[in-house]
């Protein structure tokens, strides 16, 4: 990799992996990209920033080409609960955009890396352990649109050579940007809501586990996979990678150990309730272990000590 163009880079993933990649491959060799130039995000003005709306191939491909662009991380997509709230838009910009990106990347001789996610599993899919090549069939559009995505990345490998890697990523969990509109996000705004108010009221239901990772194990895993010796590479589209599998009580309890008076309290919302108990609870991600050495380093217990204290420092400094 040594001309990286992120798309969506204002988002979860792209505001802190823009910064990630920047430390690591040189400031003039990243160049973020996103709809819009919001004032004092870092990743607007700590580097190399272009307006790229992935709707319009055209403007893909005249940041390829001004840059010289070798690798893309197409990272612009809709989550699971507005993907159900618009389930077009999210077939158009989660489908669409990728394969815009796959034919820019065969035309202009790109690697590409794309995140999938632990919705292309659905209620036909073992939830304990769910295996890397297990029957898929999501029941979400979401789900729809990255398990569509994991099988257009492998047929341009296949049929065309072009070097696509992906991960199927668990709920991650990060203290910069706030997730935008999924099924895990509860697990983001319990913290959230614990440091500012002591209590949470979680839309997911007790009992409901599902997979988990903290952002810094999510960056380093987005850059170990596209390091990796193609070589090595039994699969590719996509990797099962977690943490840690937890449900909403378990990362109450773990709060309580650091503010003893925090409360969790339950009021379901049917629609992301039914997603989350058509996800697995828990991956087997031995192929990303064995293939590329994925071996993460926060557990529930360590990412809530350090999550906490990370937005401790953020508040205190907005306020
Ligand atoms: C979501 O909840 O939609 C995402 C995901 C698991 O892909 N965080």
């Amino acid at each position: 990799m040594k001309k990286i163009l992120i798309t969506g880079a204002l988002g979860q993933i792209g505001s802190e992996l823009t910064s990630y990649m920047r430390d690591i491959y040189g400031i003039n060799n990243v160049i973020a990209s996103g709809r819009r130039t919001p004032k004092g995000s870092k990743v607007v003005e700590d580097g190399i920033f272009e307006l790229i709306n992935t709707d319009d191939v055209n403007q893909i491909i005249n940041v390829v080409k001004k840059h010289k662009v070798d690798t893309i991380i197409h990272l612009a997509a809709i989550l699971s609960a507005v993907g159900e709230a618009n389930p077009i838009k999210a077939w158009e910009v989660n489908v669409g955009s990728l394969l815009s990106v796959l034919e820019i990347a065969r035309t202009y001789d790109c690697s590409v890396f794309t995140p999938s996610s632990i919705a292309v599993f659905g209620d036909y899919s073992q939830k304990f352990k769910t295996p890397q090549d297990e029957v898929q069939k999501p029941a979400t559009m979401y789900g729809i649109t990255k398990s569509s995505g994991e099988l257009l990345c492998d047929y341009y490998f296949k049929r065309f050579g072009v070097d696509t890697r992906g991960i199927r990523f668990p709920g991650l969990i990060s203290y910069e940007t706030l997730p935008g509109g999924g099924t895990t996000d509860y697990a983001v705004h319990i913290y959230y809501e614990a440091l500012k108010n002591k209590k949470y009221t979680s839309f997911i239901k007790e009992g409901t586990y599902m997979d988990m990772m903290y952002m810094p194990d999510a960056l380093n895993a987005i850059v170990e996979v596209m390091e990796t010796d193609p070589g090595k590479l039994i699969h590719r589209n996509a990797f099962n990678v977690t943490s840690m599998s937890f449900a909403p009580e378990h990362i109450a309890q773990e709060i309580k150990k650091h503010i003893p008076e925090f409360e969790i309290t339950y009021d379901i919302d049917p629609i992301r309730q039914a997603i989350a108990e058509s996800w697995p609870d828990f991956l087997d991600d031995t192929a990303a272990r064995e293939e590329w050495g994925w071996n993460p380093k926060y557990d529930l217990k360590s990412m809530t000590k350090d999550m906490l204290a990370k937005l401790k420092e953020k508040i205190k400094a907005i306020n």
